[in-house]
């Protein structure tokens, strides 16, 4: 099993600034816990992150093309506002989890609508850095329910 887990713009400063809204985790631990858990379960996870939204688009394409079998996205501020990334989730048969650290439904009005969530699996929100493991935990969970 393959899965990818793509993090959006300004997620490369996570733990660096403003913990008491994204925690102290850094990026980088989050990517090694993540591996660290796949690997457990016997499932490849890689992780990537961008700042670029053509850059995501182009990952999610190649995700098909790698038959990637789940999605984990934190696609960062352009959850409210990027219909290009909603297409290229709609253009892809992979199931895709929608992942955010902070509870956007507590914060700026503006954070509380995502333009992804409709063609996304589902959304874990407000959870922490904990929210990319129970993203991960589902993809497993749904495997064990194939066989
Ligand atoms: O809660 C989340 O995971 C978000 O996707 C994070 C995005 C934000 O625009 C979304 O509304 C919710 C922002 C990521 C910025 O990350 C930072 C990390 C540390 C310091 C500053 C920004």
């Amino acid at each position: 099993m393959k899965i990818l887990c793509l993090n959006g713009p300004n997620l490369n400063r996570l733990g660096k600034r403003e913990p008491s809204i994204y925690g102290l985790e850094t990026l980088e631990d989050v990517t090694r816990s993540l591996t660290k858990y796949g690997e457990a379960s016997n499932v490849v996870v890689e992780c990537k992150q961008s700042n670029h939204e053509g850059e995501l688009i182009d990952w999610l394409h190649l995700a098909e093309e790698e038959q990637v079998d789940g999605v984990i996205l934190n696609p960062g501020a352009y959850t409210h506002t990027s219909y290009a990334i909603r297409d290229a989730i709609s253009s892809i048969s992979i199931p895709v989890i929608e992942v955010h650290i902070s509870n956007i439904h507590s914060r700026e009005t503006f954070r509380h609508q995502s333009v992804l969530a409709a063609v996304c699996q589902g959304q874990i929100c407000g959870l922490g850095t904990f929210g990319y493991t129970l993203a991960l935990e589902t993809f497993l969970h749904r495997r064990k329910g194939e066989s």
